[in-house]
């Protein structure tokens, strides 16, 4: 008799633990060991430990779950939680996003960061409700570089004729197209097989994406361009915060925060470390690039921005201190 109630004892503990457990899914584009993955795995240990382990996440790192762009619509529908990605694809789904992924918007890495977590980038994060999203925090990708196969990139005129993958985002493509570049929106997943069946010439993202993705392996040129500073973000649904108590609805926005942390550390380390590394792994790397003449070859492109977005909210963040 004894041994029952202590069975039956044990089940409904076990079960009780398990009904208390909810686990929730999170995918984004780049490995595991990238600044994503360092961010997420932040975000996660938060809210288990911020939850008591009443919630937990199942990761899905390497793009297992579709491009950015998938992974956005899929949060939004319902069937993926929450997803770890750049701004890229986000301008389709929540256009007031689209400004901050203008070329040579910011100055550097402190004024992105400043911007993002001070009014302007916080007030962004409050015109994602009514799209079916909610932004919890930006995190970060970082600053783009361009690489090739064809040539050294100094100026736009050795990037012209270049047919590049470029984001899902008509505001890269736009200013890409200034510097006389064909670009080729793809899905992040279909990148590095594009480079190597020779699909398209080059890329663009930050070190920490080429290193992660291992795209020394078929890219001989890096340019330090810095032509794009990517913000990013840790999106989830209306749905999942309704299920939330206020206590873990706070834990969940303390715990973007914490993996925002992490993930800008991790991008300072692969700034820092990456490129001694590319060029090690065999790329050529021009890190004399002329800035000069890409920003003014942006010039048309800025007066159709300045149209679409207001010159004085662009302005407004190209001068905040
Ligand atoms: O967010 O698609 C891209 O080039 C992004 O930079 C990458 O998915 C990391």
């Amino acid at each position: 008799m004894k041994i029952k109630t202590l069975a039956a004892g044990l089940a409904a503990a076990a079960l009780c633990a398990a009904q208390a457990q909810t686990v929730v899914k999170i995918g984004y584009a780049t490995t595991a060991t990238s600044h994503y993955g360092v961010g997420t795995n932040a975000f996660c240990e938060e809210i288990d430990k911020g939850s008591q382990g009443r919630y937990k996440c199942q990761q899905f790192p390497s793009g297992a779950l579709g491009g950015e762009r998938e992974m956005v619509e899929a949060v939004q529908l319902g069937t993926l939680d929450l997803v770890n990605t750049s701004t890229g694809p986000v301008g389709n789904f929540v256009p007031e996003v689209k400004v901050v992924d203008i070329p040579f918007l910011f100055r550097d890495y402190e004024h992105a960061r400043k911007v993002l977590d001070g009014p302007i980038g916080q007030d962004l994060l409050t015109k994602f409700p009514a799209k079916g999203l909610v932004a919890l925090a930006w995190t970060e990708n970082g600053f783009r570089h361009m690489t090739n196969n064809k040539r050294a990139i100094v100026k736009p005129t050795d990037a012209a004729g270049l047919k590049m993958r470029t984001m899902e985002n008509k505001v890269h493509m736009e200013g890409y197209r200034a510097f006389g570049i064909q670009p080729t929106p793809m899905a992040f997943p279909e990148v590095f097989g594009a480079l190597q069946q020779g699909t398209v010439d080059g890329q663009e993202n930050p070190i920490p994406v080429i290193l992660a993705s291992k795209f020394v392996q078929v890219q001989k040129h890096l340019s330090l361009t810095g032509h794009v500073y990517s913000p990013a973000l840790i999106i989830t649904s209306p749905r999942l915060m309704a299920k939330l108590n206020e206590a873990d609805k706070k834990v969940f926005y303390e715990a973007a925060k914490k993996a925002a942390v992490a993930q800008r550390r991790k991008v300072n380390e692969d700034e820092a470390n990456g490129i001694a590394q590319l060029e090690k792994d065999g790329m050529s790397v021009v890190k004399s690039v002329d800035g000069q003449s890409f920003r003014d070859a942006l010039k048309p492109a800025y007066a159709s921005y300045a149209k679409e977005f207001g010159a004085d909210n662009i302005r407004r963040i190209q001068d905040f201190k």
